[in-house]
């Protein structure tokens, strides 16, 4: 049973043993949380945990340590399956992270379903990772790639999204731009797109950490986040999809593990989520990712969302002061998420990231993997603020004063 814990940012970076290093003689001031999360203590020690005292590679012993390392690793599963209020922890696969699950989709589904002359839409705002591996699908089958257009505001135009629709096999969006922040309403759009006859994949990796998501009531097909942005280590992400489409598609590597049965001209597949998870897994990952879950269940995601909203506001209000600046992203909090990305006129972002690292602050500069975002922006690069349940309002005076500093640099 998990206590439920005030979301007190002061009390909160405690937990985080990085969040006390000084970087250049000043305190490291943490603002790229959408690159990846810093992680708390229970996290490393959960992995810890399990490296001195039950590592084994689990699923395949009948001594007390592997039974041990599999009834951790599955039961980190069952909870990544609550998180995100999945039917069964049998549709949550692991991976290694959001783009892994994304190519997941492409080889094993996409393969098999999308067809010659067949179209995929995506919109503009996406990241390299459910942009490329559909530029490749759509290479290898001949299938056309199609996009849903952005407005001036970083908001998707919506009223494109029946026509464009029509005819189209798979829709991939993202639930929230790494880039703009902007909110995608998914379950409107799942909505016109299952009218349509299209499947529905969604993007996570900037919604999970931050947001309550539940699968369920988006009403999607396939739902893809990586674990290192939501307090939890690299190397393991999440692919959760209907059991229905699972069931249905072939598997994606072969291996051990993913068989039930292996002659030698061929072999079956093993149960779900299994089939689709080849040789040893990212076990000390996969419980550092089951801690992550419950650390931030702690605080309920209603509360992380709440926090980051009020940050965003805070930060666009402060940030708009700045003479020449220019923000991207919707003005509107409530559709904005964490992550804010701006520009200075006479100052590349990156020599802007490089001087407020002097001050300690560590903010993202360049295309942030989205290039074709930047084509329609006009811009080569943005610089970008990230926020997460361990930035405070000061963290945002902060920023704005380093980047004052710089302005005086170059003026
Ligand atoms: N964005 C950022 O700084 P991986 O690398 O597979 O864990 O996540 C890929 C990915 C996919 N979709 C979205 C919306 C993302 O933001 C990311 C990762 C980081 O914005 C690193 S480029």
């Amino acid at each position: 049973m998990i206590q439920a814990r005030a979301l007190n940012a002061q009390a909160v970076r405690a937990d985080f043993p990085i969040l006390s290093r000084q970087i250049h003689g000043k305190p490291l001031v943490y603002l790229d949380s959408a690159a990846t999360s810093q992680k708390p203590a229970v996290v490393i020690d959960a992995m810890d945990d399990y490296y001195r005292r039950y590592n084994a590679n689990p699923h395949r012993g009948v001594y007390t340590i592997s039974e041990e390392a599999t009834a951790a690793y599955e039961s980190a599963r069952q909870r990544v399956a609550t998180f995100i209020n999945a039917a069964s922890p049998k549709e949550v696969i692991f991976t290694r992270n959001t783009t892994e699950a994304i190519n997941l989709v492409r080889y094993s589904w996409g393969r098999v379903n999308v067809r010659s002359g067949d179209r995929i839409l995506l919109t503009e705002m996406e990241h390299h990772s459910n942009l490329v591996p559909w530029q490749l699908l759509a290479q290898e089958q001949g299938a056309r790639l199609e996009f849903l257009c952005i407005d001036d505001d970083g908001l998707l135009q919506l009223d494109q999204l029946e026509r464009k629709l029509a005819g189209v096999r798979l829709l991939a969006l993202t639930h929230q731009s790494n880039t703009l922040g902007t909110i995608n309403p998914i379950k409107a759009i799942a909505a016109a797109a299952r009218r349509a006859g299209a499947v529905v994949l969604v993007d996570g990796a900037q919604a999970v950490p931050h947001m309550p998501v539940d699968v369920q009531d988006l009403d999607v097909d396939f739902y893809a986040f990586s674990g290192h942005k939501m307090c939890g280590p690299t190397g393991i992400g999440v692919l959760w999809a209907r059991r229905a489409l699972l069931e249905s598609m072939p598997p994606f590597l072969g291996g051990g593990d993913m068989i039930k049965r292996v002659k030698l001209n061929e072999a079956t597949w093993n149960d779900l989520p299994w089939k689709f998870e080849a040789g040893t897994p990212s076990v000390a990952e996969g419980i550092g990712l089951g801690a992550a879950v419950d650390y931030l269940s702690q605080f309920g995601m209603e509360r992380v969302r709440s926090h980051e909203r009020t940050l965003v506001d805070y930060a666009m209000e402060k940030l708009q002061e700045i003479p020449g600046i220019t923000l991207y992203g919707p003005r509107d909090p409530e559709i904005h998420g964490g992550a804010i990305s701006f520009t200075l006129p006479n100052i590349h972002p990156h020599d802007l990231a490089t001087l407020v690292d002097r001050e300690g602050i560590a903010v993202r500069a360049g295309h942030h993997c989205t290039q074709p975002l930047m084509d329609r922006l006009g811009v080569p690069a943005t610089t970008r603020a990230s926020f997460y349940i361990y930035n405070r309002v000061e963290e945002v005076d902060q920023l704005v004063g380093g980047i004052q500093k710089a302005q005086k640099v170059f003026a």
